[in-house]
């Protein structure tokens, strides 16, 4: 129990937990239908290539976001790089620095330069206007992140893309089950791009997708993801090697059985951390839009401009008491090498992002995180807001 500044950690009293308590802790479903699923992969000698599981996850995985083809890949950063091959992309794309990493890797792995423009600080979101900013004449496209499972500005980037002849992909790897004006995520842009890693709300242990309502786009990256096969010994495309195997597709068809439920459960650790901190002044919890879907999988603390607290002391503190509360995506990849050096911001101070990105702590959630654990990080960080 924390009850004033000497019951903290930092303060020399015994943690508050003896075993971390992780932020992205996967969500999993029944271990023995999970099972039977790897005892059926053992005796079908079938282990990856287009195997069954696979398609029968991408089949489901398509009807359940209503979209036409799922192209089920090994992770989402490849699955990344192929969309922005078979979307054609080169020269330069605008994405937002305030994103994983991957998003701009993906780019810069393939030659081509990302672009980065700012976020609007309210939604942590791509800010249209900047990204205007960002077009010069190399640009070939935009890569809307939809964070925290909160979309991006679906309809101004579709705007923006029509007016200068762009591509538009969705990096959706945090949206998994979220809706945009009523719509799943997954239908939006040319394609979007989903990741099933371990950590985020559906996992297939690593895994990822191309989702797409465009026949040509699936057919490409079908190619794409099996080095170009079009059929036994016939390559008519280039390729990599970006197939998932049975294994997780197992995992994935498993974890369906459970989205429903991880969701609500979210959602109530959501809403009990929101309410905890609705009483401490100058934090507030990133809200979700109550008329959408939403997989509340980030629980995301702001710490307001004008505060006396420092996000910085807050994550030290919940660390000493073993709460492994993370400052994603800080500092913005815009200040992660290879990007710090090159600098590719179209001249454009990416001041949101980095304000954004120093005021941010995301805490912990999902099945593996009780009510009384919510209320304890709550009291300890109330304890350390106290004067
Ligand atoms: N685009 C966006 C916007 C993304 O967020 C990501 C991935 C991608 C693209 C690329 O998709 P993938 O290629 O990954 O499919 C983690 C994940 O590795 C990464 O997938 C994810 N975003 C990112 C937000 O988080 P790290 O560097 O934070 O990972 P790490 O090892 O620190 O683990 C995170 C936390 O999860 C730790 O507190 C430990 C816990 N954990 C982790 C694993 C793997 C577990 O409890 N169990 C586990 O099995 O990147």
């Amino acid at each position: 129990r924390i009850l004033g500044k000497s019951d903290l950690a930092i303060n020399g009293a015994a943690p508050a937990y003896k075993q971390p308590l992780h932020v992205g802790r996967p969500n999993i479903g029944p271990e023995d239908v999970f099972f039977a699923r790897a005892r059926d992969i053992m005796s079908s000698r079938w282990l990856t290539n287009n195997g069954s599981m696979v398609r029968e996850l991408e089949s489901r995985l398509a009807e359940y976001l209503g979209v036409k083809h799922c192209v089920a890949m090994c992770n989402g950063t490849i699955a990344l790089e192929i969309a922005i091959r078979a979307t054609g992309m080169t020269g330069e794309v605008i994405v937002p620095s305030y994103t994983f990493v991957a998003t701009a890797h993906a780019l810069h792995w393939q030659g081509i330069t990302p672009v980065f423009a700012d976020i609007d600080p309210d939604t942590h979101n791509l800010d249209p206007s900047s990204v205007r900013n960002a077009i010069t004449s190399r640009t070939s496209g935009i890569i809307g992140v939809h964070l925290w499972g909160r979309p991006a500005p679906v309809d101004d980037l579709q705007a923006i893309a029509d007016e200068h002849n762009l591509s538009l992909i969705f990096d959706a790897a945090h949206a998994f089950g979220c809706s945009y004006k009523g719509t799943m995520i997954g239908s939006f842009g040319q394609a979007e791009v989903l990741s099933f890693h371990a950590t985020k709300f559906y996992n297939t242990f690593e895994g990822g997708a191309i989702v797409t309502n465009s026949d040509g786009l699936a057919e490409t990256a079908r190619l794409m993801r099996n080095f170009g096969f079009a059929g036994y010994d016939n390559v008519i495309h280039p390729g990599t090697n970006g197939k998932m195997v049975e294994i997780c597709a197992a995992m994935g068809l498993t974890n369906l059985e459970v989205v429903d439920s991880v969701v609500r459960k979210n959602r109530d650790n959501h809403q009990a951390y929101a309410e905890g901190f609705a009483s401490i002044p100058g934090l507030r919890i990133l809200p979700f839009d109550g008329s959408e879907r939403n997989n509340y999988q980030y629980v995301v603390l702001e710490i307001a401009r004008e505060s006396h607290l420092s996000r910085d002391d807050i994550i030290k503190c919940l660390h000493a008491e073993n709460i492994l509360a993370r400052k994603y995506f800080w500092p913005g990849c815009h200040l992660m090498e290879p990007y710090r050096t090159l600098n590719p911001t179209a001249g454009q101070a990416l001041r949101n992002t980095e304000d954004v990105a120093s005021r941010v702590i995301v805490l912990p959630t999902g099945t593996m995180i009780s009510i009384e654990d919510i209320n304890t990080i709550v009291s300890i960080i109330r304890t350390i807001a106290e004067p």
